[in-house]
């Protein structure tokens, strides 16, 4: 028997009752969201059995193949999404262009940004992987979202989330009321509450990144990486390197336990970094979790929420975790000689 007998869908039409002008849109988007991801994660469950494997051939806007689960994963959520009447555009990581509603179906007050299935080259190793969202209301007035309904700020969205497909399947989400987590019961196929009110640890003793770009990686990343390899004053030990090369994942962890997860842009180039992950469908809704569990999300100089997204696949560098480890990599950034004594006073 569940410890808790909390469905997300009750939990998301409480949260959605708080807010005094609620129209129940949010509700109907996020629980045909989580049928989706309910099909999704049968699917990742059979791995092997299941004729998931492998890649379609093609490669999508940002220049990664495309591996079969991608597609699938994409076609379950746009379908899933495209008759309920909440949204009026949606923009996917495997999609080069904004996708519209179909003409047959009603357009609605929201825009949906996702990743359909981040952290997918894991997939056939049995690695937890995940589906990333994220959701604004639209601004303009009615009838088909445009490229400036998709294009707000972080501090825009009004929900977020991740589903993890892993030894249990997840979703953790926000509407911006605090992160809660909630595990798929497969006896009754219902996501039952199991985290509630996450919140990260002001200091963590582990950091994720991806090591073999450290040539790669600009002064104050290789400065401060170098740092957290010191004997800790706090547990006389230095931070220790958990790193599983899915952001889903790597996220869910430090979330969870505490400490910073970073992916610096690759500087091999000064003049021309160039950042790997998404901001729109992956970093800005983690951001908005991580700042909704009192954590912090950087690119070294910006708060991720502030950023002014110009196009739908921007990339951005990010280091997001506990505020006393983020804070600490800001001084790095902005501060060129070294870090402070009294670490402890330092959020970002
Ligand atoms: P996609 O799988 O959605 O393209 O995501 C990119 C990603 O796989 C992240 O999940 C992960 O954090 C990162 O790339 C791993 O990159 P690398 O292999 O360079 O460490």
């Amino acid at each position: 028997m569940p410890k808790s007998m909390i469905t997300v869908q009750r939990h998301i039409l409480e949260q959605e009752r708080a807010h005094p002008h609620a129209t129940g849109e949010l509700t109907g988007l996020l629980w045909d969201l989580t049928i989706a991801a309910k099909v999704i994660s049968h699917q990742v469950n059979r791995g092997g059995l299941a004729d998931i494997f492998g890649e379609t051939g093609e490669s999508n806007v940002t220049g990664d193949l495309v591996r079969r689960l991608d597609s699938i994963a994409q076609d379950t959520i746009y379908r899933a999404m495209d008759h309920g009447g909440h949204l009026c555009v949606m923009v996917s990581e495997e999609n080069p262009d904004i996708i519209p509603i179909p003409a047959k179906f009603p357009k609605g007050p929201y825009v949906l940004l996702y990743d359909p299935l981040d952290g997918s080259s894991n997939i056939e190793a049995n690695v937890s992987i995940g589906t990333i969202f994220s959701v604004h209301r639209r601004i303009s007035s009615s009838g088909d979202g445009t490229l400036g309904d998709c294009l707000q700020r972080g501090s825009e969205q009004i929900a977020a989330g991740y589903f993890l497909y892993g030894s249990s399947t997840m979703i953790v989400y926000t509407t911006g009321q605090g992160v809660y987590g909630f595990t798929l019961e497969p006896s009754i196929g219902e996501f039952i509450l199991s985290h509630e009110r996450i919140v990260i640890p002001r200091k963590g003793k582990y950091y994720s990144i991806n090591e073999g770009n450290v040539a790669a990686w600009d002064e104050p990343t290789r400065r401060y990486i170098e740092y957290l390899k010191q004997k800790d004053t706090a547990t006389g030990r230095p931070y220790s390197l958990r790193y599983i090369g899915s952001l889903v994942a790597d996220f869910h962890r430090t979330l969870l336990y505490g400490g910073v997860f970073l992916y610096p842009a690759d500087c091999s180039n000064p003049q021309k970094p160039k950042p790997k992950l998404r901001l729109l469908y992956e970093v800005a809704p983690m951001a908005f979790i991580m700042d909704q569990a009192g954590g912090a999300a950087t690119t070294g100089t910006q708060n991720v929420l502030d950023i002014q997204p110009n196009s739908l696949h921007d990339r951005v560098p990010v280091v997001m975790g506990s505020t006393q480890d983020v804070g600490i990599y800001r001084k790095f950034c902005t501060d060129s000689n070294r870090p402070p004594a009294n670490l402890a006073s330092h959020t970002c």
